[in-house]
């Protein structure tokens, strides 16, 4: 057996089998730094950054894990892993400047040296089009609300395509639709900043037309293409069993689990938000959008709790009842929501179900003898893989499980207060340290491929 010890060890009979690809999560923004190199242009979250009182002590992606300019380090991270996959998104801005136009060759060769190396590591790349880092010359012409968007992000995608598909044929659309539109243009709270009903649902329905512009574009230049797009699925539980809190919950979950799997797999809007986005819709739309994908990526934490509020949703986030046990950060634990989660993907969609993120924050600390003991997120991560054992043993067709994150990184507007990454990062050197989690992971990914049969013959 793999692990020793009581903390970190790893039960082989617990896991999926040895064809089950293990990877790790990052994004351009959170880790790479290096801002204003290399004719990188400014991106939503540069500007969101620099305005007063948006992000947690006033951090910003300027540095951040440097990965930029320690890629290769990072790859040999992994590679000491032994993950079998690494999932990073493309910035665009960095790649396309001014978000439209011509290239820019030294942004695009930073990817070429990356997925060389993560290849000469035995490393599959996924490379994800958006997390988040809209070039802020495109929010300059309105973003996610113009609808000339679509071409805009096909035409990026053909760009990514065509550069990396000779070796990339993994390819994700968008990570957390429904986070971004949601926190970027009806809360308000991530950039751009904008909290207006209409604003969100436009934004809704430019990026449903721009995930399915991508994928078509995408099958056209890259051979032997896998695609899909990353959603969030969660159950939204209402925080109490008044009525203005059940109502609440059921509203959440329409934007948040259901604005963007369902129109992409479906054709069509839930009949909840069918009449709200009626006004942006064009002949033909429904049928851009739902374009076939070869499998859905999941991210998952933690259910919601949902409370009424005055906000534009009149519904916003709610705590957990007290016998809930929470993450040091307060996030609940329940890793049966994440197996029912996986199963009801399986049961709704049909599709091969790659998680594509999994993980939690914690407050860890460099011990005196220079390691980091981050007992509490082993035990997370022990008990979600466990859940996902679960639902594989039921039925689910779960292919794959990604940690977020491999480093601890920009963790949007609460800046560098939360550490997600099984990779400690000392922001005053950049020196990486391994923590005790990232021993227990590659532990984990060991026993794994040395089981012969699948979880489910056990
Ligand atoms: C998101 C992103 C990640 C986060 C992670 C932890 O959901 O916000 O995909 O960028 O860092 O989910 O919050």
């Amino acid at each position: 057996m793999a692990g020793t010890g009581s903390q970190g060890s790893v039960k082989a009979e617990e896991l999926p089998n040895s064809s089950f690809l293990w990877g790790v999560s990052t994004s351009s923004f959170q880790i790479e730094g290096a801002t204003h190199s290399d004719g990188r242009g400014d991106s939503i979250w540069d500007t969101y950054c620099r305005q007063q009182g948006r992000v947690k002590n006033g951090d910003n992606g300027d540095i951040a894990c440097d990965h930029y300019h320690r890629f290769a380090e990072d790859v040999a991270l992994m590679q000491g892993l032994g993950v079998g996959a690494y999932r990073f998104s493309i910035s665009w801005p960095r790649v396309l400047p001014r978000g439209r136009g011509g290239g820019n060759e030294p942004g695009l060769s930073f990817y070429d040296r990356l997925i060389d190396a993560l290849l000469a590591a035995g490393i599959e790349p996924w490379i994800c089009l958006y997390h988040w880092d809209l070039p802020q010359a495109l929010d300059d012409l309105g973003g996610w609300e113009n609808r000339d968007i679509a071409g805009w992000f096909a035409d990026y995608a053909a760009l990514v395509g065509r550069r990396y598909g000779d070796r990339v044929k993994r390819f994700a659309t968008f990570n957390e639709p429904c986070v971004f539109t949601l926190f970027g243009y009806g809360f308000g709270s991530n950039a751009p900043g904008i909290a207006d009903k209409a604003a969100l649902h436009r934004a809704i329905h430019h990026v449903n037309l721009s995930h399915g512009a991508a994928i078509d574009v995408l099958r056209s230049c890259v051979q032997g293409a896998s695609l899909g797009a990353i959603h969030n699925r969660q159950p939204c539980f209402a925080e109490s069993t008044s009525a203005g809190d059940v109502a609440a919950a059921l509203r959440f979950a329409e934007y948040w689990n259901d604005a963007f799997p369902h129109p992409q797999h479906f054709g069509c809007y839930t009949p909840a938000l069918a009449e709200a986005m009626e006004p942006y819709q064009q002949p033909g739309d429904m049928a851009q959008i739902a374009r076939r994908v070869d499998w859905f990526g999941l991210n998952h934490y933690s259910p919601h709790y949902i409370k009424a509020d005055s906000n534009l949703l009149g519904a916003t986030f709610g705590a957990p009842p007290d016998d809930v046990p929470r993450t040091s950060i307060g996030w609940p634990i329940v890793p049966g929501a994440f197996r029912d989660t996986l199963l009801d993907i399986d049961r709704r969609f049909g599709l091969p179900i790659y998680v594509l993120e999994n993980g939690t924050a914690a407050d860890d600390r460099i011990d005196d003898a220079g390691h980091v003991q981050d007992a509490g997120r082993i035990a997370y991560l022990q008990a979600y893989t466990g859940a996902m054992n679960e639902a594989i043993s039921a039925g689910a067709d779960v292919r794959g499980y990604f940690v977020w994150s491999l480093l601890d990184n920009f963790e949007w507007a609460s800046g560098y207060s939360q550490r997600f990454g099984i990779v400690y990062v000392d922001y005053a050197t950049q020196r990486r340290i391994p923590k005790e989690s990232a021993r227990w992971y590659s532990n984990c990914i060991a026993a794994s491929r040395r089981l012969r049969f699948p979880a489910t013959m056990r």
